[in-house]
Parts: structure tokens; sequence; C-alpha cells
């Protein structure tokens, strides 16, 4: 029955969503925890083009996953940010079945020694697939745990030869206002993109991503394939990604365009820099009812704290 829903290209909630995603929520929840383990499909099946490419996923111990409870599967696909479908927060749960990801690429470009241009096929097939479960805390102060699918991003950037003069990262989502309405839309720079440092990009937390709880990306999360940047500010995560571009200056970011003062370069989750009209102090994790501490860099300071030792963070916010 899971797997059904994204062999077919037919949205969840047309089939019976209420008991579906009902079900789905109490197996996630735990009641029939075991249980639920065992329906999980073992592996990724990549089927967007009707054609399906097994991927296994190493689901073994990684020092880098939270051991937080996780967010339930119906909140990860139902509360979403992605304004090219709209910006209400059920808008891309209820809109992305429009996005069309059968034959998927990425261009990879810019200063690199071997551009190439990947389909979803080689990015599968570019290093083993990996569940990581990483806190997603977005600006807005809410988070999420999410059982994430993927591989490191520098596997990718490796494999195109970055020059000496590659600092910057950018990443271009797709533009195309027929399938994604939101971008008729002003409300940002179209396409969306987003950059990061070199270094940033290369850490070993920066995910190439591919799916979640096991599955295939639902489309309202970035389907066929995004970024994941766990220390971050979620808008960093840019989704439905069609260009990496490599940069020797600081590429522009769409949420720095549309209000530089509120949404900066950096965007590292600080929980004593304040977005101008509100604390970053505390977040509401979705699910739960009491607030709680915002971690500095979301709880990933072993990893990144390193990368911004020469760096005043609250001018690079
Ligand atoms: N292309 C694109 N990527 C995007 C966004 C968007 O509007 N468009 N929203 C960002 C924001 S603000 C957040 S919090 C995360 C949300 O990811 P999720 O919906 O998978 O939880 O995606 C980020 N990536
Ligand atoms: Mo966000």
């Amino acid at each position: 029955m899971r797997n059904n829903i994204f062999k077919s290209n037919i949205h969840p909630s047309e089939i019976t969503s209420k008991t579906l995603f009902e079900s789905r929520r109490r197996w996630m929840q735990g009641s029939v925890a075991s249980l639920a383990a065992l329906a999980l499909p073992q592996n990724i099946a990549h089927a967007r083009d009707g054609v399906q490419f097994p991927v296994p996923i190493d689901r073994g111990k990684n020092k880098f996953s939270s051991d937080e409870e996780q967010t339930s599967y119906s909140d990860v696909t139902r509360y979403n940010n992605f304004y090219e479908f709209g910006m209400g927060k059920e808008d891309p749960f209820e809109q992305a079945h429009r996005l069309k990801t059968d034959g998927w690429k990425i261009q990879v470009v810019g200063e690199v020694g071997r551009p190439k241009t990947f389909d979803m096929d080689d990015i599968l097939k570019l290093a083993p697939i990996e569940e990581r479960i990483y806190r997603l805390r977005c600006v807005e102060a809410w988070s999420m745990v999410i059982p994430w699918v993927g591989f490191p991003l520098s596997k990718l950037l490796n494999e195109v030869q970055p020059t000496g003069n590659a600092r910057f990262v950018e990443f271009v989502s797709l533009y195309d206002t027929e399938q994604m309405p939101g971008q008729k839309s002003p409300v940002l720079d179209w396409p969306y993109t987003e950059g990061l440092r070199i270094d940033e990009a290369m850490n070993p937390l920066t995910l190439l991503t591919v799916g979640l709880y096991g599955e295939i990306l639902p489309n309202q999360n970035g389907a066929p394939v995004r970024i994941i940047v766990p220390w971050k500010y979620g808008f960093k995560s840019a989704k439905s990604i069609v260009t990496i571009r490599l940069t020797e200056k600081q590429p522009n970011s769409s949420w720095n365009l549309a209000n530089p003062s509120e949404y900066g370069f950096y965007s590292n989750v600080n929980p004593n820099v304040s977005h101008p009209r509100w604390s970053q102090r505390r977040e509401r994790r979705i699910g739960e009812f009491l607030k709680r501490d915002t971690l500095m860099f979301n709880g990933y300071s072993e990893w990144v704290a390193d990368l911004y030792r020469d760096l005043d963070l609250t001018e690079y916010f």
C-alpha cells in the first residue's frame, strides 16, 4: 500500500486520504511500532519514470543522527514550506502533485573541472544511501525531527572536481510557472535559489536528499532531490533542485534578496541572534505542546562550530 502511492502518480489525498493517513500516523506513533518496522520497505524505490531502481538504504547507526522522537510522517508531509505551491502550510500537500519529476536532471556547472549533468539514476549510484535523523529548525521558530534518506553532498561535488576558485555553491530550484503556480506571485525572486560556502557544502552533515521515512521523497518535501543543511534555518535547504553552480563570488539567495535584514546569507540556527520580529531562543517542536530551548547550531556545534571561528555571528547572521 505504502509503495503503491508513490508508484502511481496519484496524489495521496485522492485515494482514501483520511484512513490511510490515520493508519500511517498510528504506525509511526508507535502503539504497533514493531509492526511498523516490519512494514517499512527495505529499499527506496525510484519509480518516477515508471521504471523502478531499488536502492538499499543503510539504516546502520550514524553518529550524526539524533535519537529524539521523530515527527509523525503525517506532520512531515502536510506541514511544509514550499512557496512554489503557495504560502499556506498545507498548500504544498494539496498542490505539489502538479510537479512532474520524470526524467529529472541536475546540472553541475561553474568553477568545476568536469561539469556534468546527472539524472536520478546517476545520482543514486554516486554513494551509499543512508538514513540520517536530523532536526529541521524553521526560522519561524518551529522544528521537526525527520529521518531523511540521502548521502553527503561532498560525494557529488568531488565527482565534478571543484577548481581552486570554487568558494561558494549555489542551488537553484525548478522554475516552471505551469507546474508551480506559486511562482505566478512575486513573493520571491524566482527561481528559488540558495547558497553555501564551499566548506559548508563539503561538511559531512550536508545531505543530498532523495527520500524520507524510508520512501522516495514526497513532492511537497522537494522531490526528487533537495539539500538538507541541519545546522541552518530550514530555508537554506533548497527543494527540487535542477542546478548546482560552484562560484567564486557569494551567490544570491531568494530570502536574502527578499529581505536582507531578516534573512542573512549564513542563517545558522542561533538562539542568541534574534530575527528582527521575534526571538530565536525557543522553538515549538511540531506535535509538542511546550516550547523548548533552541540549541546553538541546532545542536550540531560539535561538527560545525569551527567553520565560524573567525566570524562575528551577529554581523554575519
Ligand atoms: N524551492 C524551495 N525550497 C525550500 C522552500 C521553498 O519555499 N522553496 N522553503 C524552505 C523552508 S522555509 C523550509 S523551513 C524547508 C521546509 O522543508 P520541509 O517542508 O520538507 O519540512 O524547505 C526550504 N526549502
Ligand atoms: Mo523555514
